[in-house]
């Protein structure tokens, strides 16, 4: 890296006694943006979180790259969920000229910001926006280490075909790139094994009163309703669901419902009881540094952790190694080593296909039992 404020570079106090000897430490500065307040600042922080202990983690071991002695800085920027606060982030990284970025929740404020980072040449991943249009120019600035929604509309889309065996089923999205677009992969889904969807309704991602759309779909006697939206609105929804006496009736949705936070604003809503969900990856149990990984998490974040940290933590790591394989945290030089990355991380063995997405994600499909989110298999 050639300008000033990257070739920042601090000489530290590293000996004791006589003979203390000046060490010289490159600074190489990594970016995240996420919603670290308003209504989805759970996510966000629990994702800075897992950046921020990948790069306390990195510090700790003495990192060098190049044979050169280095250190991880974390730039966090604040997106509040908002495309527009996402992109004026991505482009403050971008000026700023960060080594690398790894961010975002929302798919809507991603997709808009992975343009802005294609067109400054730094890389992004995301370990927790979903959308599958993400990925779809193909950009060699562009990566994600989660199951896209094209896994999980079709696992929900199996479950209720295949597995429950359910005839009837009512639809509803937020209208976000991320809910829209779940939503439309079940129901093409769901319908290809048989499902008749008997109402498709919409609302935002701020809404909190869902009575009208209920009582609607409540005369259409469905079996389940799929949510294709986030927590905050899945939780009323489930109160009111209670308060119109629609307990038998399943609520499914994605990664997005799928959170502990869930069992929180349903606040003892008897339909929480059938809640189906799916989300990227292996349950914390099933990942190959899971608990070991968490044990450490809880003690620095105490009761903090939500479900995306462990791949931000990964991802983080991952942009590391393809840095020290590529003896550069030049972009240019490091993309073709991110590329062909095969790293074995906290939640899994990643490596990438040609258009960024991660090879082979799995998938967990969870209920909530007594409060507890817990997977089913
Ligand atoms: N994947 C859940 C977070 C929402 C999104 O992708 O927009």
């Amino acid at each position: 890296m050639k300008s000033f404020r990257q070739l920042c570079i601090v000489a530290l106090a590293s000996g004791m006694g006589a003979g203390a000897a000046w060490a010289q430490e490159q600074i190489i500065r990594i970016g995240h943006i996420g919603p670290v307040s308003g209504p989805q600042a759970h996510f966000g922080k629990d994702d800075e979180n897992g950046v921020r202990m990948a790069v306390d983690d990195l510090n700790a071991k003495g990192f060098e790259i190049g044979g050169k002695k280095v250190r991880f800085q974390l730039i966090a920027e604040d997106d509040v969920a908002d495309p527009k606060q996402g992109t004026a982030a991505a482009q403050k990284l971008c000026d700023e000229k960060v080594a690398g970025v790894v961010a975002f929740v929302n798919s809507g404020v991603a997709i808009p910001s992975s343009k802005v980072f294609q067109d400054c040449g730094i890389p992004m991943i995301t370990g927790a926006a979903t959308n599958p249009d993400l990925t779809k120019p193909g950009w060699n600035t562009t990566y994600r280490v989660i199951a896209n929604d094209n896994a999980l509309g079709a696992a929900l889309a199996n479950y209720v075909g295949k597995t429950v065996k359910l005839k009837n089923v009512a639809v509803i999205d937020d209208r976000t790139a991320y809910g829209q677009g779940l939503a439309n992969v079940f129901k093409k889904e769901a319908q290809q094994l048989g499902v008749k969807v008997v109402a498709s309704e919409f609302t935002n991602d701020k809404a909190t009163d869902f009575m009208a759309i209920l009582t609607s779909i409540k005369a259409k006697k469905p079996e389940a309703i799929f949510y294709g939206g986030m927590y905050g609105q899945a939780g009323p929804m489930l109160r009111q669901m209670g308060q119109l006496g629609m307990n038998d009736i399943k609520l499914l949705g994605g990664d997005g419902i799928c959170v502990l936070e869930l069992a929180k604003v349903a606040a003892g809503a008897k339909p929480l009881e059938n809640v189906v969900c799916a989300e990227g990856g292996s349950s914390l149990a099933k990942m190959p540094g899971g608990m070991e990984w968490k044990k450490r998490y809880d003690a620095k974040f105490p009761g903090q952790f939500q479900v995306y940290s462990p791949y931000f933590y990964d991802a983080t790591m991952l942009m590391a190694d393809a840095m020290k394989r590529a003896n550069s945290w030049d972009p240019k030089v490091y993309i073709p080593f991110l590329q062909k990355s095969e790293y074995s991380g906290v939640t899994a063995r990643i490596a990438f296909e040609k258009n960024g997405e991660m090879k082979n994600p799995t998938y967990t499909l969870s209920v909530f039992k007594n409060g507890q989110k817990t997977a089913l298999d």
